[in-house]
């Protein structure tokens, strides 16, 4: 029973908490068309580019913010909305939340926010089970077991705080990704991919899904210097043989920062 608590608490904690302050304003069955509008006045967004970037396939909004989807969706890809101004925006879609109009809200960019990387990264040894989380959707080669960058920050306001956002992460295979329905390997499960900020572990994640944000402590972060944020892919801990990194994907990488109170004001 403890252990169960724990589970469910552990994953409540994993999962995106607060969707609305990246943009990621979802509803659905508004119209008989997807749309990106803005996030705040409802606009529509025009010349905006869609894309799944793991199937080559991509678009621009029309002049009423609409798209249609080129591609047929079965199981979990990564949809990437970018517009100029606008926060890069990915949202995990699947064919359940394609079968319905999405109208996808996108957030003006704050000029505080950092944006690491707009791309999509498949991080892993391209050795995978066609069970493992997502298999099916991987279609772009593995840069290896670790992505790396370094980037410029400046400061840090006493009360503000930093947040590290990952946009989307799919085939992520853990144990508990595998409880959750995500992953569908039976017999094996990895150990969770690790996030470190200069060189010191912040996060483990868990679980896939859109929008995970990790607080960076603010003793780890240079002011005015370069600091390097690093994700390393877990490991099958039922491969003794020899090292099989566990194949991801993620995109969007950004910092955010946020006044202190803001997080509990919007949630
Ligand atoms: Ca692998
Ligand atoms: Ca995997």
């Amino acid at each position: 029973m403890k252990l169960l608590l724990t589970l469910i608490l552990t994953t409540l904690l994993s999962m995106p908490v607060i969707a609305a302050i990246n943009g990621g304003v979802e509803k659905k069955g508004l119209g008989d068309y997807n749309q990106v509008v803005d996030s705040k006045s409802g606009s529509p967004i025009t010349q905006a580019d869609v894309a799944l970037p793991s199937k080559g396939w991509q678009t621009k909004t029309d002049n009423d913010g609409r798209f249609n989807l080129g591609a047929k969706i079965d199981a979990p890809t990564i949809m990437s909305v970018q517009k100029e101004g606008y926060k890069p925006f990915s949202l995990t879609i699947d064919g359940n939340s394609t079968s319905k109009p999405i109208v996808i809200g996108i957030e003006k960019t704050n000029p505080h926010d950092i944006i690491i990387d707009k791309d999509m990264y498949h991080i892993g040894d391209d050795n995978y089970s066609e069970n493992s989380a997502n298999a099916a959707e991987f279609r772009i080669k593995a840069i290896g077991p670790f992505y790396t960058k370094n980037f410029q920050f400046k400061t840090l306001a006493a009360n503000e705080d930093a947040y590290l956002v990952i946009g989307s992460v799919i085939g992520i295979d853990t144990k508990m990704a595998r409880d959750m329905g995500q992953s569908k390997v039976k017999t094996a499960y990895a150990s969770a991919p690790q996030i470190f900020f200069n060189g010191n572990i912040i996060a483990e994640l868990n679980l896939n899904g859109d929008n995970q944000q990790i607080k960076i402590p603010r003793n780890l972060l240079k002011q005015n210097s370069t600091n390097q944020i690093t994700i390393k892919s877990g490991k099958n801990l039922f491969q003794t043989a020899y090292v099989d990194y566990d194949d991801i994907e993620l995109m969007n990488i950004f910092i955010e920062t946020k006044t202190k109170n803001l997080l509990s004001e919007e949630q």
